[in-house]
């Protein structure tokens, strides 16, 4: 039997070996995944963080974001943050819908009433309570990003939800967003993003969805030129670091981390909304036929469905409801 002593003596020890493998000397190198090219607002805003972080770890957290999907595509990049094998990423929650339901919330269509409105949920509780589920799946976010509302471009005009019908809309790995485009009365094909251009040069697919800076830097607008301006859902984003490299940190290195991701989202936040006029006066001028929709009622009603399927669980519902009395 153990006496007390030794008992002491192996809980030191053991604190003493977890203290070890992370000493504040040792330096780090992490790998960081990034879908989106260097000037891409999330780009600099994943530069701005691992600066800091290298400033204020005195360059013993090295981190370096592979830009442009050097690494992979989003699903792959997901798994391999659960792996460990890429320590820090940059996700869109979509990405995210099918292993972590809560992310479904945050996705839904027609949900935050504003970009203010949209701030408050995921800064706050709500967001609190996604990013812990997210951490239970491997993958620990830092901070939300923006990325706008996204909308609907295709190779023919749409001005009704009825122009869509038996159209193939290109989607993320996500259930709940097959289900959006079928009760919009289209065809949802799944396919990574680096996929799309070539995929609507070649007629897989008459359409896609996305914010005015992604429909602008990958130059979709050259291959379905009619952008519809749906704004059907504003899904956010989130720098996050994979949970095994997380619970390898001391408190003080989690703190710094979380500070630097934050003040980096503010960054990224600034330079999206400028990004978002820009990049559609790009588009425009590239040749992109705008179809702006005044009145999206029709669009919104068509989402029923989608709500009954998505929003009514006791605990979707709850946060659901609580989005809606966010001030
Ligand atoms: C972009 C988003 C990416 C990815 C992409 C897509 O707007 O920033 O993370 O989700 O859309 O549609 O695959």
């Amino acid at each position: 039997m153990m006496t007390r002593r030794l008992m002491n003596w192996a809980a030191a020890a053991a604190v003493a070996l977890l203290g070890w493998t992370s000493t504040p000397s040792q330096a780090q190198e992490w790998r960081g995944w990034n879908i989106h090219p260097p000037d891409y607002p999330v780009s600099k805003g994943m530069d701005r963080f691992t600066e800091l972080v290298a400033q204020r770890s005195n360059n013993r957290i090295r981190m370096k974001t592979f830009h442009s999907a050097q690494l992979g595509q989003q699903d792959e990049a997901i798994q391999q943050m659960r792996l460990g094998s890429i320590d820090f990423a940059e996700f869109n929650m979509s990405g995210l819908n099918n292993i972590v339901p809560s992310t479904q919330v945050l996705t839904l269509p027609f949900l935050f009433r504003s970009v203010a409105h949209q701030h408050t949920v995921v800064d706050g509780p709500i967001g609190d309570t996604v990013a812990e589920d997210l951490a239970n799946a491997g993958i620990v976010p830092l901070a939300w990003y923006d990325a706008g509302a996204r909308s609907m471009y295709t190779i023919r005009p749409v001005k009704v939800p009825a122009d869509l019908r038996g159209m193939k809309i290109r989607v993320q790995t996500s259930d709940l967003w097959i289900d959006i485009i079928k009760a919009l009365g289209a065809n949802a094909t799944p396919l990574p993003f680096g996929e799309v251009y070539t995929s609507l040069q070649s007629g897989v697919i008459d359409g896609a969805e996305n914010n005015w800076p992604s429909y602008e830097s990958t130059r979709h607008f050259e291959v379905a030129k009619y952008f519809a301006t749906t704004e059907h859902s504003n899904v956010p984003e989130v720098l996050a670091v994979s949970s095994l490299r997380w619970r390898r940190l001391n408190q003080a290195d989690k703190d710094m981390l979380r500070a630097a991701a934050r003040e980096s989202a503010q960054y990224q936040r600034q330079l999206w909304a400028e990004r978002e006029r820009v990049s559609r006066e790009k588009v425009i001028a590239g040749g992109a036929q705008v179809t702006d929709i005044t009145d999206r009622g029709p669009w919104q009603q068509l989402m029923e469905p989608v709500y009954k399927k998505y929003a009514t669980d006791p605990r979707m519902a709850d946060l659901v409801r609580r989005i809606r009395e966010t001030p």
